[in-house]
């Protein structure tokens, strides 16, 4: 047999912190912008602690000519921008096969059961809070070491957020702000362009919002011929780690941006790949959505003016996940 080289180990040291028995590590620190104890020292759901239940009622009020928009990407043919692997879906039996006699309920029925096998991050979907940690932290100081591969997320799993992520969605289209149809791969989003877009539409982002941030990038991958340079670029607009005291200050619920990683791409300088991750779902405990499909979202808020809407999106209570596919909806 050919000689296999051992893979590279940097060697071990035990860590100097210690973990309590609620799974939080003692003497932890969040950065700067942080909502670590404030919505309860075992709080496992941030920022959806600002969809109360008044600001829900009040966002059931926005629905005004009951126009529905889904924000789901379709699962199944290949993610634009989107680097995971594709969905896996099988079916164990399908009607064509009773129709061919081979299948289950006999002649006189045809029955269909089918399987996909996914990323939960493949397609359109939420960041739960054990998706990313830094300094073996995830938010509100819960130990990384929680998550494993054989017990999934012991605590901040997305089962906590079952009863939806419901509120005011409002739409900032920062790519029609600047003038063009998608914003350029690698291009920030900062305070500027989203305090910008919103005074271009006459809109305020206000506390418990969903705000849906629309780069053009997904409908502008979705054009490009499969396979070439710049359909395979993970590169892509995003936003800002800039951001971050902005998103804090104006208690935002969630962000959510027509691209795969919601921060931009490649990272600032200064910052690394998930820098912006820890400091929005590690330390914000901030709900982040991804590869949400906005075009037509935007379209129609251009049209009537109208950049406010009712949203309803039910992470699946898939127990100890950190990471859900979203169908969120939108309506006016
Ligand atoms: C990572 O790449 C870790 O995450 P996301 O898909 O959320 O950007």
């Amino acid at each position: 047999m050919r000689d296999i080289p051992d893979v590279p180990f940097a060697g071990w040291d035990p860590p100097a912190y210690r973990v309590d028995t609620d799974g939080k590590v003692v003497g932890a620190e969040p950065g700067p912008h942080h909502n670590w104890g404030r919505f309860g020292e075992l709080d496992q759901i941030g920022t959806a602690n600002h969809l109360t239940a008044e600001r829900v009622a009040a966002a059931a009020t926005l629905v005004k000519t009951g126009k529905r928009f889904s924000l789901a990407l379709p699962i199944g043919p290949p993610t634009p921008g989107g680097y995971r692997a594709e969905p896996l879906h099988l079916y164990r039996f399908a009607a064509g096969d009773g129709v061919l006699g081979s299948g289950r309920g006999g002649s006189a029925f045809q029955v269909s059961d089918d399987y996909v096998v996914m990323a939960l991050q493949a397609s359109t979907q939420l960041d739960g809070f054990g998706h990313v940690g830094g300094d073996s932290t995830l938010y509100n100081g819960y130990w990384a070491g929680l998550v494993t591969a054989t017990g999934g997320a012991r605590r901040l799993g997305v089962h906590h957020l079952a009863c939806g992520i419901v509120g005011r969605a409002v739409l900032l289209d920062v790519a029609r702000h600047l003038g063009v149809a998608h914003l350029e791969p690698g291009l920030p989003i900062g305070p500027d362009e989203l305090d910008g877009a919103a005074a271009a539409q006459g809109v305020h982002v206000h506390p418990g919002d969903i705000v849906l941030v629309h780069t053009g990038h997904v409908g502008w991958k979705l054009g490009l011929p499969a396979g070439s340079p710049e359909a395979t670029n993970r590169s892509e607009p995003g936003i800002s780690t800039r951001a971050i005291p902005w998103l804090h200050d104006h208690d935002v619920a969630m962000i959510a941006t027509d691209t795969a990683a919601c921060s931009v791409v490649p990272a600032e300088p200064g910052d690394e790949f998930l820098t912006w991750h820890v400091a929005a779902l590690r330390d914000l405990g901030l709900l982040v959505g991804e590869l949400f499909d906005l075009d037509e979202l935007a379209d129609d808020c251009a049209d009537d003016g109208v950049s406010e809407g009712f949203f309803v999106a039910a992470p699946m209570p898939l127990v100890g996940s950190s990471g859900s596919p979203l169908n969120p909806i939108v309506v006016k």
